[in-house]
């Protein structure tokens, strides 16, 4: 079959940490007879030993041309599988051949599903394993809402796999470390377990199909050539999940892998139109952006319809800076046909996620999903002359990693830098010292404490200063009392016979609010109202500023007399799990002083369990280490600010000791 001539098809390989998808990719390129290129070859994939950003390959196999790309497994840089795994006209999903993984695969199932993304399931490292494969795929299929069809059985030698045998040419194949497979006899011993399989992947397919029913049916089994073209058509529908075994590592079952890639993976085309985009001239979108020392930042795009070439025009502007990717390699290109993915240099006014429709950008539109923050660092440079320096590169490093946010917070005047988790933000700092040669410390964000009082008070403040000249004069009284939780901060007055004069009342009030900032516990104070209702003036000395001052210095010796009371943020949590992790969840949300208010299945997805739960801030800091290191990476949750709630004793003792000692420490 192959493609129409002259376009390209791309193949994303994803999956989870360390399963091998690297390898995988030099092993495709080098089967198919193309010189690999360095791949993984950033100072940071060598520091963190893994892929910390997609590599990009391409290659010919039997005259068909493909793309490759090979995304970072670790569930903290889930995000940038994302914009790939959408580009891509199939996606090949690299697991373990161990059932206790399994739940790592969850995130991507759900997502390839919910955007009807073809794809096959590659079992990699099976020379290492011995599971049995078809109890791998039934924990695999609670992830999946598509079935999982397996298209080979292993042949196996004592607990070794040596070979496979693909089961709708029921032809054998025997491995051979580094070289293509030997065809062989199916072995006797093998038979029985290929003709059941066989038989559980007609039965698939079939339902499907009617007329393949009818045929099995009646006992007829149809050629090799229909049940292929079928799975072709399957998967372009995305109705099936063909499931595919090897090793990356040995070159095993990797030519079976590229023959299904070669027949079954659709066109561009029909990608396309799962993108709604049949009926532009040219259209491609924008995967991700690169800020390469030299060049500039570079966007990468995939075609999905007509051609560029340099010379051309986005949003008026010409494009002279055509790049095709190949591993650390950049080469300039004249010009990027249907299917390809290509660098875009030195066009500012292209980001990641735009859509590019006939030389006009589209900003966003190309429909890819950036994972929400989890995780939070205060981040400042060890060098205060780096301040501006980091802000620029800050921003480069967003525009390459959406998922990346550097962020201002007035209320506790830090810079955070929000992400997925701690690799990802010590990567961020890694790419911060190596390519933009900023040190940056970093500590825990700091939560945002409130507090409040218990108790009301009535209360005489006097301001007088008596400076040659004029001098100032403003008495007031007020009383004190605390609200509702929630109810924030209320002024009011009671003033007869003009005590205080009319025009001075609004500047007791805004000294009253400039009171409020730092309570007697350090920490902004909320829920209480304040009624002005005496005081007295002076016809000369008495002015604005001076009713302001008085009004705040009556706050700041008021505040003490009223049981002043810490308040810690609480978020409504919703935490996300495979069921089977879900009573370990449980135990953490009580270990952080979290409040369960219940669990449920999670809504859409087969196998996990969402937790709600009430989370003091403290609590979130680190959750989601935590919930990945139980979970294998799966586990997931949000928070939205919910209400503040008091605290006592010693929890609450620490952290006033702790804001005093920041204060005195300037
Ligand atoms: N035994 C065996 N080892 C393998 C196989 N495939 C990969 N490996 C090894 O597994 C390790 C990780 O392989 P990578 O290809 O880097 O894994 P990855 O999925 O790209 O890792 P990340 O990109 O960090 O998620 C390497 O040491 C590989 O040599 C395989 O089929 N069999
Ligand atoms: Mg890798």
């Amino acid at each position: 079959m192959g493609t129409p001539s002259g376009t390209v098809r791309c193949a994303a390989i994803v999956g989870p940490q360390g399963t091998g998808k690297t390898t995988l990719m030099k092993a495709l390129l080098e089967r198919a007879g193309a010189k690999t290129p360095a791949l993984d070859a950033s100072a940071e994939a060598k520091s963190f030993h893994m892929t910390t950003e997609p590599n990009f390959a391409s290659c010919d196999f039997l005259g068909d041309q493909w793309t490759f790309i090979d995304c970072p497994g670790s569930s903290e840089l889930f995000s940038s599988s994302l914009s790939v795994m959408a580009a891509a006209d199939i996606v090949i999903l690299v697991a373990e051949p161990n059932a206790e993984r399994a739940a790592g695969l969850g995130g991507y199932f759900r997502y390839l599903d919910d955007h009807k993304i073809p794809h096959v399931l590659f079992v990699n490292r099976i020379d290492e394993t011995q599971t049995r494969v078809r109890d791998l795929l039934e924990t695999l299929q609670s992830f999946s809402d598509r079935p999982l069809v397996l298209r080979q059985t292993p042949i196996r030698d004592g607990d070794q796999v040596v070979g496979a045998i693909d089961l709708v040419s029921e032809r054998a194949w025997k491995y051979r470390a580094g070289k293509q497979s030997e065809l062989i006899e199916i072995p006797e011993g093998a038979k029985d377990r290929e003709a059941e399989a066989r038989e559980i992947m007609l039965d698939a397919v079939a339902d499907f199909d009617d007329k393949l029913m009818e045929q099995i049916l009646e006992d007829k089994a149809p050629p090799s050539d229909e049940i292929y073209g079928l799975m072709a058509e399957e998967l372009r529908d995305d109705t099936v999940v063909p499931v595919m075994l090897g090793s990356a590592a040995h070159g095993n079952g990797v030519t079976r892998l590229l023959k299904l890639l070669r027949h079954e993976a659709p066109d561009v085309s029909v990608t396309a139109a799962r993108h709604g985009l049949n009926g532009a001239a040219t259209a491609a979108s924008v995967i991700r952006t690169a800020h390469v020392p030299h060049t500039g930042k570079v966007s990468i795009l995939r075609m999905w319809n007509g051609q560029i070439k340099n010379g051309d025009t986005v949003n008026g502007s010409r494009i002279t800076g055509l790049l095709s990717l190949n591993g650390d390699k950049r080469d300039k290109v004249d010009s990027a046909m249907t299917g390809a993915v290509v660098g875009l240099a030195r066009m500012d006014a292209v980001n990641a996620g735009d859509l590019i429709v006939d030389g006009k950008v589209n900003p966003g539109d190309a429909g890819v999903d950036i994972a929400e923050p989890v995780y939070a660092l205060s981040i400042r440079p060890k060098n205060d002359k780096d301040d501006v320096k980091l802000s620029t590169a800050l921003q480069k490093l967003s525009e390459e990693d959406p998922s990346l946010i550097a962020e201002r917070r007035q209320e506790t005047a830090e810079l955070l830098l929000r992400g997925q988790g701690d690799i990802h933000l010590r990567l961020a700092a890694a790419k911060l010292k190596n390519q933009y040669n900023i040190d940056i410390e970093t500590s825990p964000p700091k939560p945002s404490y409130r507090e409040t009082i218990r108790g009301a008070t009535d209360h005489h403040a006097r301001h007088k200063k008596q400076s040659g000249g004029h001098g100032q004069f403003a008495d007031i009284k007020v009383k004190v009392t605390p609200a509702a939780r929630g109810a924030g901060f209320s002024f009011d007055e009671a003033i007869h016979g003009g005590t205080v004069p009319k025009q001075f009342i609004p500047a007791v009030e805004a000294g009253v609010k400039e009171g409020l900032g730092e309570g007697p516990l350090g920490f902004p104070v909320v829920d209480l109202a304040v009624t002005l209702y005496d005081g007295q003036h002076h016809p000369v000395d008495s002015n604005e500023m001076s009713f302001k001052l008085a009004g705040r210095q009556a706050l700041r010796e008021a505040l003490p007399d009223c049981n002043p009371v810490l308040l810690e943020p609480i978020f409504k949590t919703e935490i996300h799990t495979p069921s089977e992790h879900t009573s370990k969840v449980h135990a953490v949300i009580s270990g952080r002083r979290g409040q369960i208010l219940g669990f449920d299945a999670r809504t859409g997805w087969p196998g996990w369990d969402s937790v709600t739960a009430m989370m003091p801030e403290p609590g979130l800091a680190d959750l989601i280490i935590e919930l990945r290191s139980l979970s294998q990476g799966a586990a997931t949750y949000t928070a939205a600010f919910d209400h503040y709630q008091e605290l006592f004793g010693k929890d609450a003792d620490k952290i006033v000791l702790e804001r005093k000692a920041e204060k005195e420490a300037g």
